[in-house]
């Protein structure tokens, strides 16, 4: 496709004034208004936490997290809200069952504890084999079949660090770009 031809709308970007919680209730606000007009939004952020205002924004959609890390702390350097935590406290709120996290490879025990109690579906690692499972009809297709529309997320840090170095957390063998291309089609085929 010619980017020309694109239908894309560069809506600037959001003001960033006053505490996280207010400025991510800012988010969740104009993000409200781009899917009540019929648009379909895409954010771009440098801070995973941007996703807690987002998600907030819809109901009765599929959450897909393509990260190195669960983000499911309780508190990280004493904040109950921030890119290790968030998408605890979207699960706290929203239950368990309308999230998915993909290329998952660097947890810790209380996440996992929470994992564990909350029935949260993830998949941690995508060799060569499980890929192709993957994407001919296991987790991410059951998944997918529950819900008609989807909120796709996506922290770099799932490539691995051989292709994108310059993140806050990298972590070894994660998702080549060609990997993560492949099941983003597959997705976007399935819903
Ligand atoms: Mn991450």
């Amino acid at each position: 496709m010619d980017v020309d031809d694109s239908r894309v709308f560069d809506a600037g970007d959001l003001i960033i004034q006053g505490s996280v919680e207010e400025n991510l209730h800012r988010l969740q606000l104009v993000f409200d208004e781009i899917v009540h007009s019929g648009r379909t939004p895409i954010v771009l952020g440098g801070e995973h936490t941007i996703s807690y205002g987002c998600v907030n924004a819809l109901n009765d959609v599929a959450v897909l997290s393509f990260d190195a890390h669960l983000d499911m702390r309780d508190e990280y350097l004493g904040l109950k809200l921030s890119h290790a935590t968030f998408m605890r406290r979207l699960i706290e709120s929203k239950g368990s069952t309308n999230f998915m996290e993909l290329g998952i490879r660097a947890v810790c025990n209380e996440e996992l504890d929470f994992v564990e109690k909350e029935n949260v579906e993830y998949v941690n690692r995508f060799g060569y084999n499980d890929y192709y499972c993957i994407t001919n009809n296991k987790e991410i297709n059951d998944f997918l079949s529950g819900f008609h529309k989807v909120y796709l997320t996506i922290d770099m840090d799932v490539l691995d660090p051989s292709y994108a170095p310059a993140v806050g957390n990298p972590v070894p063998e994660g998702l080549s770009p060609t990997i993560l291309l492949d099941l983003l089609k597959h997705i976007c085929e399935k819903t």
